[in-house]
């Protein structure tokens, strides 16, 4: 454990602004003494006490509750204080300031009341929770997703992960796997049974199951994280097809500039929508083509960045054009454009927009050098200015996002849970592999459920390496 998790910290713990409450909230290893210098008795643990909060000349800064309690039944597991005074920002710097100073002055035998009482970084308290055991790695990040929820799904879904419903999952995972692994050890010991007695242990069937396991926990840590994360839905097209007109339906409002001028968008314009709860930030680009226009094509450019960066895209086409060669050649070469540009596992949706302009009979046909890729099977049509069509628009999103449905029980998880339990996947494929050849290599087999194991810990946060904590912790507010 590094020296600055053991230092005393101090913070504000409610939100910057004006409130009826604010909180300031002191964790450490010992703070009694503070508590007794600064409210000049003892608390009962887990009480509410109204006190004055006095500064150091014994003059009121503000009437409240505090409360104690002691480690290690507390958030953080140590010692921990808090003040509710009420929430204006000046009165909560006072009381901050005040703390600190306290900290400073000389207690009963001369020594600080509590030296080295600092301010805390952000995500500090619940460092201290998980580095004390309080709760593990994949619920501390659930707290963040918590306070960052932005639908009732993901507040749901975190609040699930927080009371430990992922961790239980993963913890049945390592629970299969560590079973597995002290067969293989216990045989690597005696060799001379070695075969025999994997197949007595039934070490095939073991691994078979926590395979399939794995398999059900990926899939459902994959919907926690599309809920947390979203997808990158990016709009592409030749000019004035109706792409501005289209992210505005999809966000009812009237984010982008819209007019029947060819290359009206020049820059990006990005928004986040909500579809069942699942974040999709949608991005409108500049129509593509060819241009004499200086500023128009430094917008082609960035929209051709942004498509290269997409997890679907959508490629909108002009029904009210159809009948025009020039036009749909252009469509063509586009399309060229886009099959060499960008994965192949990336969806691209081909939309037929203004049905309520098109001549009837107007070609739908997914463009060639797309076809067969997620996404192009079924064309789509709307009206991005009725707003016909644009529901189907919208589950044809979600479906190639992946997302099953708004079922019960799911839990928020993010990139790094989706990645950790992949590379567990593929420790346990090599780990097949190698039970399946004619005399396996019992070590290699050891070695490959060992990185699985190793791979497994770090979502919950056994032996996680410290600069990870770091990325992860300085994400939350102060306070927290
Ligand atoms: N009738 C009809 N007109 C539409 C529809 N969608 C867009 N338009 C019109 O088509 C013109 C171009 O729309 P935009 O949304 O600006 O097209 P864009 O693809 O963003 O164009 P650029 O920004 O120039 O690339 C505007 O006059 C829109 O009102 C539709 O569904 N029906
Ligand atoms: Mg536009």
């Amino acid at each position: 454990m590094l020296a600055r998790h053991s230092d005393p910290i101090v913070a504000i713990a409610t939100a910057p602004g004006r409130g009826a409450v604010g909180i300031v909230r002191v964790s450490g290893k010992a703070i009694g003494a503070l508590v007794r210098h600064l409210l000049g008795k003892d608390l009962k643990p887990r009480e509410a006490s109204y006190l004055p909060f006095k500064d150091a000349k014994g003059a009121p800064i503000d009437h409240g509750l505090a409360l104690y309690f002691p480690g290690p039944n507390s958030y953080t597991g140590e010692d921990v204080l808090e003040l509710q005074a009420h929430g204006g920002s000046v009165v909560l710097q006072l009381l901050l300031a005040r703390c600190l100073e306290a900290a400073q002055a000389p207690g009963a035998d001369g020594a600080p009341v509590l030296p080295g009482l600092r301010l805390a970084q952000p995500g500090e308290f619940t460092e201290r929770a998980f580095l004390n055991d309080k709760i593990d790695l994949a619920q501390a990040e659930a707290i963040a997703d918590l306070i960052d929820a932005s639908t009732e799904a993901a507040a749901r879904s975190a609040s699930r992960s927080l009371s430990g419903d992922f961790s239980r999952e993963i913890g049945e995972l390592r629970e299969a796997l560590v079973h597995l692994r002290m067969l293989v050890e216990a045989t690597l010991d005696f060799p001379e049974e070695e075969i025999d007695f994997l197949q007595k242990a039934d070490a095939y069937g073991q691994l078979d199951a926590l395979r399939d396991q794995l398999g059900q926990v990926l899939a459902r840590t994959q919907q926690g994280a599309l809920l947390r994360e979203g997808i990158k839905v990016v709009i592409a097209g030749q000019p004035n097809a109706g792409k501005s007109s289209l992210l505005n339906a999809l966000a009812g409002a009237e984010l982008a500039i819209v007019t029947p001028i060819a290359g009206t968008t020049r820059d990006k314009v990005q928004q986040t929508i909500q579809i069942d709860g699942v974040p999709l930030h949608v991005i409108d680009t500049a129509g593509l083509r060819d241009s004499e226009d200086e500023v128009e094509r430094i917008g082609i450019a960035r929209a051709w960045d942004e498509i290269a960066a997409a997890d679907a895209v959508l490629f909108l086409h002009d029904l009210s054009r159809m009948g025009e060669a020039g036009y749909v050649a252009d469509d063509l070469e586009i399309a060229h454009t886009l099959a060499e540009r960008i994965a192949p596992n990336i969806p691209v949706i081909d939309l037929w927009n203004k049905t309520d302009l098109a001549a009837p009979g107007a070609q739908m046909q997914p463009l060639a050098p797309l076809a067969g890729r997620q996404g192009s099977e079924a064309s789509l049509s709307l009206s991005a200015r009725t707003g016909d069509g644009l529901d189907a628009v919208r589950q044809r999103l979600l479906q190639v996002a992946g997302w099953q449905s708004a079922a019960e029980g799911l839990y928020i998880a993010r990139a790094r849970h989706v990645e950790a339990l992949q590379a567990v996947g593929a420790h346990l494929e090599e780990a097949h592999a190698q039970l399946n050849v004619p005399g396996p290599a019992l070590d290699i087999l050891a070695e490959e459920l060992r990185l699985a194991q190793t791979a497994l810990n770090s979502i919950t946060g056994e032996f996680t390496s410290d600069d990870l904590l770091g990325v992860i912790f300085s994400s939350f507010c102060i306070g927290k």
